[in-house]
């Protein structure tokens, strides 16, 4: 890809990044680095254009948001608490793919008059789950470990990703209710969208390709 102008991508390490660069690659873009080894947050690649830059996946949006990078790959459900300000999301990169879901213990103890106790790092997605239903429920913020909630009383239902559901297994718990179907989304800043936009419509296109592709 001949390119006059740079773009910067946001990846995360680990799966997003691992799942990402065939498809990059399809495009010539390819690190000169491996984020798993090096140290460095700002990989070059074959093209001198291109740059990525190695962040939380949580963090994605936000650099994508404020413009320090012009685009990057997201979980849906990442997005999903994001709210997607300043973004465009162009295409779905089918990669990374899991469920939002509800598990609990097989039986979930009544909480008799009190209310059903949530234990999540997806605040909004499980509030307005739960909202839609009609379902009065109070929502306990964790950044991780959700499986361990139930198991000692701080909660009575998680909302997690559920990929194999091994995890979910290996803690005792069961998958519950579905809520949502999960892949990574390609992100574009709307000020770089204008302004870089024949560079990121022929990124684009070629992403698209690769995904048909792949099928
Ligand atoms: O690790 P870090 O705290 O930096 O951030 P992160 O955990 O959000 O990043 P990462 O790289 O683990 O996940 C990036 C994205 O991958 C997520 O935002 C999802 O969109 C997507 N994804 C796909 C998953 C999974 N599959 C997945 N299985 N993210 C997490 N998991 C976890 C899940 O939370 C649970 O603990 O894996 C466990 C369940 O897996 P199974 O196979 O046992 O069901
Ligand atoms: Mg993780």
């Amino acid at each position: 890809m001949n390119l006059t102008v740079p773009l910067t991508i946001a990846l995360s390490k680990g799966r997003i990044f691992d799942q990402t660069l065939p498809l990059l690659a399809h495009a010539g873009i390819e690190p000169l680095d491996d984020p798993e080894t090096s140290r460095k947050l700002i990989l070059e690649t074959s093209n001198p254009m291109v740059k990525f830059v190695i962040i939380r996946a949580g963090d994605v949006p936000t650099y994508v948001q404020y413009g320090a990078a012009d685009l990057g790959v997201a979980g849906k459900d990442v997005l999903l608490e994001h709210g997607g300000e300043g973004l465009y999301e162009p295409l779905d990169l089918g990669i990374a793919r899991c469920r939002l879901m509800v598990a609990g213990r097989p039986e979930t103890p009544e909480p008799g008059t009190r209310r059903l106790r949530i234990a999540t790092k997806y605040v909004r997605s499980a509030e307005r789950y739960f909202a839609a239903k009609g379902r009065q429920v109070e929502i306990i913020k964790l950044y991780g470990s959700m499986e361990l909630a139930p198991l000692v009383g701080l909660a009575d239902l998680i909302v997690d990703l559920v990929e194999s559901g091994n995890t979910l297994k290996a803690n005792g718990l069961v998958p519950l209710e579905h809520i949502a179907d999960i892949s990574s989304r390609l992100v574009v800043n709307k000020a770089s969208w204008k302004m870089k936009h024949e560079a990121l419509t022929t990124l684009l296109e070629s992403l698209r390709e690769a995904v048909a592709k792949r099928g």
